[in-house]
């Protein structure tokens, strides 16, 4: 993984599979909201429809041996139809890059840490309970749900079992797929839900923290003690504490930070930098690098995602058990900013090197509301600047008499601040 740009992040629970495949991570997952209606499966050609039930046939006595019940099998596979949709997704060219930067603004964005300080309130009994069970930081476990899910409001409503069937059959990567749907089978047979209440993001990811069928088999607990791993439900508790179960088996150190933001000294040799190259806090410190809070260093390695005109983060063996949950530096040190912020942190202090005049993901937000406040609805501030938000901007600029060209910078933000 590049440390400077990034993929578009897929779940991560996903990408952890994805990589651990050695296979690379197919980019966005597409989801549409929380709920129990499932989103419908479009039409596939006959051939497509006769291919898959073909091979669904012929896949029945690999699933059984596997373990599955032919029962088992023969009820969840009734529900498998070809879907064009994951497909096209599967294939598209999705490895479009974005500065890490823009990744972190909106990773750690306002309007995640405000949701996130009110949830982390809502939540805060469970949310002790998980950390002194598992000893994994509430606040990480909190950005994870917020990165994935958005806590909790885009949880996925493909149904798994027709996703991963075609897949299976007619993706890309159809061994691993194939490991998936039989993973997804054994979670149905072992009575956590139904086939047709299964349900996720198209490459099957799953709940409140996206988890792969797998990675659910592996590490997901029932922390409400209803007898079910229910990471489908409305109700967050079993989903983040399997989160939790999944870092601390992936090492987790209590008390150890992730990410602690550094300044490196005049003349710090950059070829030191990397997640692996580790050494001690205090063979960081006789080198001059301190924490930007002043806190005593722990032993890790130095990252400087955006080069020496960035900011620059000792990461630590925590960052790497985020690194299982997902395998990009930059995920990883999204959620740790995340969590940061989520606590009541500053975020990232140092800055990185933007163009001039761009707006950080903030300031989009800002531009959004400042809009709508004039009037210009231009939909729920989201940072993303799309149609509606270009043609309120549009709008605005011809209302003050400066040319229409629908771009959002600094000048536009200063423009609409002295009036609104
Ligand atoms: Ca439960």
């Amino acid at each position: 993984m590049k440390t400077t740009y990034l993929r578009l992040t897929m779940s991560a629970a996903a990408v952890a599979v994805l990589a651990a495949c050695g296979a690379a991570p197919v980019g966005s997952v597409s989801t549409t909201g929380a709920g129990t209606v499932p989103d419908p499966i479009p039409q596939a050609s006959p051939a497509s429809e006769a291919g898959l039930q073909n091979w669904i046939r012929g896949f029945r006595s690999r699933a059984i041996s596997s373990g599955v019940s032919p029962a088992v099998y023969d009820n969840a596979m009734s529900i498998a139809r070809y879907n064009p949709e994951v497909i096209r997704l599967d294939r598209r060219q999705a490895e479009f890059n974005r500065p890490v930067w823009e990744y972190l603004d909106s990773a750690a964005s306002d309007s995640r840490t405000t949701k996130g300080r009110g949830l982390a309130g809502t939540y805060a009994g469970l949310l002790n309970q998980i950390e002194n069970r598992y000893g994994v930081d509430k606040y990480i476990v909190m950005a994870i749900w917020g990165m994935e899910s958005n806590f909790g409001g885009n949880r996925g409503k493909m149904q798994i079992i027709p996703s991963l069937a075609t897949l299976a059959y007619d993706g890309r990567r159809g061994e691993m797929f194939s490991n998936q749907l039989i993973a997804a089978l054994k979670i149905i047979q072992a009575g956590d839900v139904n086939p047709s209440g299964m349900l996720g993001s198209w490459a099957g990811a799953m709940g409140h923290t996206q988890f792969m069928p797998t990675s659910y088999l592996a590490y997901a607990v029932d922390f409400n003690g209803d007898g079910r791993r229910d990471i489908w439900s409305d109700d967050p508790t079993d989903s983040l504490a399997s989160t939790a179960a999944y870092l601390k088996r992936s090492g987790w150190v209590t008390g150890l930070p992730a990410v602690v933001e550094v300044r490196l000294p005049q003349g710090f040799n950059y070829g030191q930098t990397g997640r692996s190259n580790t050494k001690s806090g205090s063979a960081w410190a006789a080198q001059g690098v301190r924490a930007i809070d002043g806190r005593s260093l722990p032993s890790g390695g130095i990252i400087a995602p955006a080069g020496q005109q960035g900011p620059a983060f000792l990461v630590t063996r925590n960052f790497m058990a985020l690194r299982a949950y997902n395998a990009s530096d930059n995920y990883s040190l999204g959620v740790a900013m995340l969590a940061n912020r989520i606590s009541g942190g500053p975020g990232i202090v140092g800055s990185f090197p933007r163009a001039a005049g761009s707006l950080t993901h903030n300031q989009k937000e800002e531009v959004q509301r400042r809009l709508n406040r004039l009037g210009y609805n231009v939909g729920e501030p989201d940072g993303a600047i799309g149609e509606n938000t270009i043609a309120g901007i549009k709008a605005f600029q011809r209302r003050i008499g400066v040319e229409p060209d629908g771009y959002a910078n600094t000048t536009l933000l200063k423009q609409l601040q002295d009036r609104t």
